[in-house]
């Protein structure tokens, strides 16, 4: 499948996995370039050594595409955008903040930088400084998430906008790809799917709980602070949704939930923070990430072969 998404990155399907902070590292995102998607690192809170050290592997790991993502609320940001340019790491995309102060030193050295954002107002924002395309991320999805739905943002942002949108939230199937096509979406971006994957290294006790997830099973903390988090319902979570009801500070919450994701990663799922979509209750087994996308570009085909006969 050939769209706007697939010529900017050079990749085979539109598919790109998402940079999920303290999962995506090189063999994750190696894997998913391989399997000709787009491969991303998360450089989220890690040291800046940690980010070269994943970029320097992935190198190594395939002659594909791939990117960093960078998180704008981590206070190394100026070092790790030092580290893309000084690596030439082809793909930059960017979450939870306004990227706009460094597209155009990322753009000097030929990087495409693809902002991550949940409304139509930061969408025309980063366009105007300069942004290659653009993932449109409903509120469905896990972490740190905007207010609307997959559903009613992506069309809005594609009238909102000329350059390319990838539509995230929600996305773990060939159902997902073609709705996102439908509303103008030009690729999907997926987390919770790659989650669980062979070769995401996050620990079983993590991907356990993605896979036991049912519908309803995610809830939103931190509404309070400005910064909502999508994870997966526990005592743990229930817990910090309780303390904020009761009258938390954020100062406090910060307290409690700072290092909670990273515990999760390592399989302290009980005290640790498990970021993952709504789609969680879709994803029922854990496969090579080659297996992933080919599925999902199998089921596309189907599907659109199916509504042209109606
Ligand atoms: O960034 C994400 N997802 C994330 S980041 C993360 S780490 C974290 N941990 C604790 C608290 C907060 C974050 C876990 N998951 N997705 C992309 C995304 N970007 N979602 C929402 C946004 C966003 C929000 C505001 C993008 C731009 C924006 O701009 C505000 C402005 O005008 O500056």
């Amino acid at each position: 499948m050939e769209t706007r998404v697939t010529k900017l990155l050079q990749i085979e399907h539109p598919i790109i996995q998402g940079g999920m902070v303290w999962l995506s590292n090189a063999i994750l995102a190696a894997a998913v370039s391989n399997a000709g998607g787009l491969g991303i690192i998360a450089a989220g809170h890690a040291p800046p050594s940690w980010v070269l050290e994943q970029v320097q592997l992935i190198k190594k790991m395939t002659n594909k595409p791939f990117g960093v993502n960078i998180m704008l609320l981590s206070p190394s940001v100026d070092e790790v955008i030092k580290i893309v340019i000084q690596e030439r790491v082809p793909i930059v995309t960017t979450g939870a903040g306004n990227p706009s102060k460094y597209i155009e030193q990322l753009k000097a050295v030929g990087t495409i930088v693809i902002p991550v954002i949940p409304s139509c107002a930061i969408a025309k924002k980063v366009e105007r400084s300069g942004a290659d395309a653009i993932v449109a991320e409903g509120t469905e999805s896990g972490g740190h998430i905007g207010e609307l739905t997959t559903m009613a943002l992506v069309p809005q942002v594609v009238d909102s906008v000329n350059i390319p949108v990838i539509a995230a939230g929600g996305i773990a199937d060939g159902r997902g790809l073609v709705a996102a096509l439908a509303l103008g979406a030009e690729g999907v971006q997926m987390g919770t799917r790659f989650i669980c994957s062979t070769e995401c290294t996050v620990s079983d006790e993590y991907k356990e709980a993605v896979l036991k997830a049912k519908d309803r099973d995610t809830l939103v903390t931190g509404r309070f602070t400005g910064h909502p988090v999508r994870c997966i319902k526990s005592n743990f979570s229930r817990n910090l949704l309780k303390l904020e009801k009761d009258g938390i500070t954020i100062k406090e919450f910060e307290k409690l939930g700072a290092g909670s994701l990273r515990k999760a990663v390592e399989g302290n799922v009980k005290e640790g923070t498990i970021m993952s979509g709504q789609i969680s209750g879709l994803v029922k087994d854990i496969k090579p990430c080659q297996q992933i996308t080919n599925d999902i570009m199998n089921e596309t085909q189907t599907i659109l072969d199916s509504l042209h006969k109606r």
